[in-house]
């Protein structure tokens, strides 16, 4: 299967100029077989080929003492401060009304602890928002207003509200927004997971979300389970995708609780679209995406349709590879067992 580019990714959406932008800074490496895909610690795998940096900065923390979740937040922090990205950080996608709202969050295995902020308006790093949600507040989640204040309380980096770019995309969206609201592919999130060499796991996540979504709209990216799932009994998987198509099935704890059951990462996320696409009334036209890896250094990703490019880094290398995508015609009998 030829790799899919992410300009297929994003055809038809308002955001390929500046997608655009991204295409060509690595190429996809076909897809390997399953026996393949492992490496030792330490192992950073992300979603889609700008998770590459993000992963490289990540293991660079690591090799500098770092700690997993350092590690974690400054990988993703690269990838929201690249201005080109239109789908993370502050240079990511408007809503309806104009306004960039950010979705984050951060998990570590040890203490199987959380945190996430969802709607943020106006800040350069939800992924550092969502640590100090998790290392300082007895919460998880903090959403809108209460988390822009938290942040601001915080003196944590304001961002430009919205790039001159996305501005421009979103003036032309509101004078088409009929022809527009049929376009939801128009999204894209960095999703991390990390394995160390003393065998814990941690995960981090980080959205604008879906473009031109109503205020108030949250997608799966800062929901624990939907998003974003780390065990450290077992390993971590993260999504990206059409939110609303992975969290009414909390996807990447599925992804995890399959690897629990014993099948490779790559199997666990093979299966676990199966399932939703089994369930859904959409079948396998659902837009999702996962990645994961377990606590034997083995990962893997797999997508709907032709599959997405995800990135793995170790010590050893530092790759984009494909996933292998999923549709009714590929996979065999919807809900039938993963073909060893
Ligand atoms: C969301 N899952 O907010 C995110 C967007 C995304 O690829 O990952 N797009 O729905």
């Amino acid at each position: 299967m030829p790799p899919l580019s992410r300009r297929q990714f994003v055809t038809r959406s308002v955001t390929t100029v500046a997608g655009s932008a991204l295409i060509g800074r690595t190429s996809a490496a076909p897809m390997p077989p399953m026996a393949d895909l492992s490496d030792s610690a330490p192992l950073i795998i992300s979603t889609w080929p700008f998770g590459k940096p993000a992963n490289e900065s990540a293991l660079a923390c690591l090799k500098r003492g770092g700690s997993g979740l350092d590690a974690i937040e400054e990988g993703i922090r690269l990838t929201e401060s690249d201005p080109t990205n239109p789908s993370v950080g502050l240079a990511g996608i408007p809503n309806s009304e104009g306004v960039v709202q950010l979705d984050a969050c951060i998990m570590s295995g040890p203490g199987h602890r959380a945190g996430g902020v969802a709607a943020l308006e106006g800040f350069a790093h939800p992924i550092s928002v969502a640590r100090r949600v998790m290392e300082s507040t007895p919460h998880v989640l903090l959403v809108g207003e209460g988390a822009r204040a938290f942040a601001a309380k915080n003196g944590f980096e304001r961002g430009p509200k919205v790039s001159p770019g996305q501005k421009k995309a979103w003036k032309a969206w509101v004078q088409q927004q009929a022809e527009a609201k049929r376009k939801t592919d128009n999204h894209d999130t960095i999703a991390m997971v990390a394995l160390l060499p003393d065998g814990n796991v941690f995960g981090g996540c980080s959205t604008s979300g879906r473009g031109y979504k109503l205020p108030g709209r949250v997608g799966d990216s800062p929901i624990i389970g939907s998003g974003l799932y780390v065990d450290n009994e077992v390993g971590a998987a993260g999504a990206t995708g059409l939110g609303e198509n992975v969290m009414r099935y909390c996807g990447s704890f599925l992804v995890v609780e399959f690897m629990r059951q014993g099948l490779h990462p790559q199997e666990a996320c093979i299966e676990t679209i199966r399932r939703i696409a089994r369930l859904d009334p959409l079948g396998f036209d659902l837009a999702i995406n996962f990645i994961a890896l377990d606590k034997k250094g083995r990962y893997g990703a797999a997508g709907t349709g032709q599959g997405f490019e995800y990135s793995v880094t170790s010590e050893r290398s530092s790759r984009v590879l494909q996933s292998p995508g999923l549709t009714a015609k590929n996979v065999g009998p919807v809900g039938g067992n993963v073909t060893k």
